[in-house]
């Protein structure tokens, strides 16, 4: 059985631990015969990496902060000493003040509001300028979105805000990264308890919806993970610009 990523060398940025989508899509990535470089914040996402890597086929796990353009250049070099094309890279990161997911949106401060387009947002930008010199063959770049970019969704508060500033900017870079063959889309996902989703309060009774969605069910991180399969490959070559629903259907929904 041929395998969609073989030979393909891919980056993955966002495992904060195993529940991470991130780490889904890793493995995923490695079962369809990627190489992976993986990307980490800080020492307590190093140690859960480093337990995780065995299972997947890594070359390299580099430090990456994405507020610091300097580890941004770091990256571009230590992916240039592979001496090896990149194909892929995942954007799967986010974050905004946890006091900004919880009181009235109109509370949010002016720091609070750039953290959040910094981290979330603006990362794509920056993320996608320290990739392109790996892949001169053409490639992929996806991101991870929510509908609470769309949508007003109870507490996402800031975090709407920063999704649609990110889809927006996965557009723009789209359209033009097109001449160079790097297609960039977003994957949005379906509620899934991560570590992301564990700290909200009132989580579960968005886990409840699910009985409202077409396929009746909750996303599986693993059905996210085959969609960015899909994107990375060649399957997904006249696909850029999009948003790709993997939701069970909620995101068609009116009531
Ligand atoms: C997050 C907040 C409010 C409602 C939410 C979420 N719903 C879902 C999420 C319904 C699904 C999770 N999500 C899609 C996110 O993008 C989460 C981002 C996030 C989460 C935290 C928690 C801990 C923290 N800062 C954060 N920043 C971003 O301190």
């Amino acid at each position: 059985m041929s395998r969609l990523l073989e030979g393909k060398l891919a980056l993955v940025t966002g495992i904060a631990n195993r529940w991470s989508l991130a780490y889904a899509i890793a493995q995923a990535f490695a079962r369809e015969g990627a190489t992976l470089v993986l990307t980490y914040l800080g020492e307590r996402q190093k140690v859960s990496i480093d337990e995780l890597a065995p299972d997947l086929n890594v070359a390299l796990i580099h430090p990456c902060d994405v507020t610091k353009d300097e580890e941004l250049t770091g990256l571009t070099s230590a992916l240039a000493a592979l001496k090896q094309p990149l194909h892929a890279a995942v954007h799967s990161l986010a974050f905004a003040n946890r006091e900004d997911l919880a009181r009235p949106f109109v509370e949010t401060s002016r720091a609070g509001f750039l953290l959040a387009q910094d981290v979330s947002a603006y990362s794509l930008v920056a993320l996608a300028r320290a990739v392109m010199p790996a892949m001169p063959e053409g490639g992929s770049i996806s991101t991870l979105t929510y509908l609470g970019s769309q949508r007003v969704v109870p507490n996402y508060n800031v975090m709407g805000v920063a999704k649609a500033s990110l889809e927006a900017a996965m557009r723009y870079l789209a359209s033009e990264l097109g001449e160079r063959n790097i297609r960039v889309n977003a994957i949005s996902a379906g509620p899934v308890k991560t570590a992301s989703a564990r700290a909200i309060k009132g989580f579960s009774g968005i886990l409840d919806a699910a009985a409202r969605t077409p396929l009746r069910r909750n996303t599986d991180p693993a059905e996210v993970a085959d969609a960015a399969v899909f994107l990375a490959s060649g399957l997904a070559r006249g696909v850029t610009g999009n948003v790709l629903f993997v939701d069970s259907g909620m995101q068609i929904m009116g009531f």
